[in-house]
């Protein structure tokens, strides 16, 4: 097996995943087919990022998922987290990958074509790309880029990349169209009533893309 699959990223928030709780939405997500799973919890302190990442951990385990920390390298480190995902204003990729060690997956989001051609290939593992459309997930995002912004991140990327925001099962072609290896989606699958059922139909459009590919 590769060492990570971006196909169908799963982006955890609190808020969205409160009814189903953010463990047994991952873990009902990769009964559905997603790949990779971030704990994203803006407001959590290091010591709840450690528990709940420890949990989604032995949710995930045996399932070939990978598990992603955003933003906490002490947490993921704690954790024995797959990797990280860090924005343009977290500490430094170089410095991340410092504190990391060499195995560990680390994901960098980017917002312009220009970010993403400064991606050093020997430090950064994927780009997140995006935002694709405006999405009320994250309030403060960056401009909407479309398919053709994120094709010129892809592009421009030395690295495979993930695309991000307000994507549903309906843009799956196009995202793989513009050159993406996945799609990362929050709300697609948090706080949907049935996380695997949600998840199942994003895989079943990204195995069909990929059969006409
Ligand atoms: N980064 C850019 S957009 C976004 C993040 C974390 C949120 C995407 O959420 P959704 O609900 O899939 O639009
Ligand atoms: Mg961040």
């Amino acid at each position: 097996m590769s060492r990570f699959d971006l196909s169908l990223y799963l982006v955890l928030d609190p808020g969205l995943c409160a009814r189903t709780g953010l463990v047994e939405t991952a873990r009902r997500a990769v009964a559905g087919g997603t790949t990779m799973v971030q704990l994203r919890d803006k407001g959590a302190t290091t010591g709840r990022m450690i528990a709940t990442g420890r949990a989604l951990k032995s949710a995930l385990s045996g399932t070939g998922a990978r598990l992603i920390v955003n933003d906490d390298v002490e947490a993921a480190l704690e954790i024995g987290a797959d990797g990280v995902h860090i924005g343009q204003s977290d500490r430094s990729a170089v410095e991340a990958r410092r504190l990391l060690g060499p195995r560990p997956i680390l994901g960098l989001t980017v917002e312009t074509p220009e970010l993403a051609s400064l991606v050093d290939p020997a430090v950064v593992d994927y780009i997140g790309a995006g935002p694709v459309f405006a999405t009320p997930t994250k309030p403060d995002h960056k401009q909407p880029v479309g398919f053709e912004g994120l094709a010129a991140q892809v592009a421009a990327s030395p690295v495979p990349a993930v695309a991000i925001g307000g994507l549903k099962a309906e843009h799956v072609a196009e995202v793989f169209k513009a050159g993406a290896d996945g799609l990362a989606v929050v709300s697609a699958i948090c706080g949907q009533p049935d996380p695997e059922r949600a998840a199942r139909a994003l895989w079943a459009e990204i195995t069909a893309v990929r059969a006409l590919a």
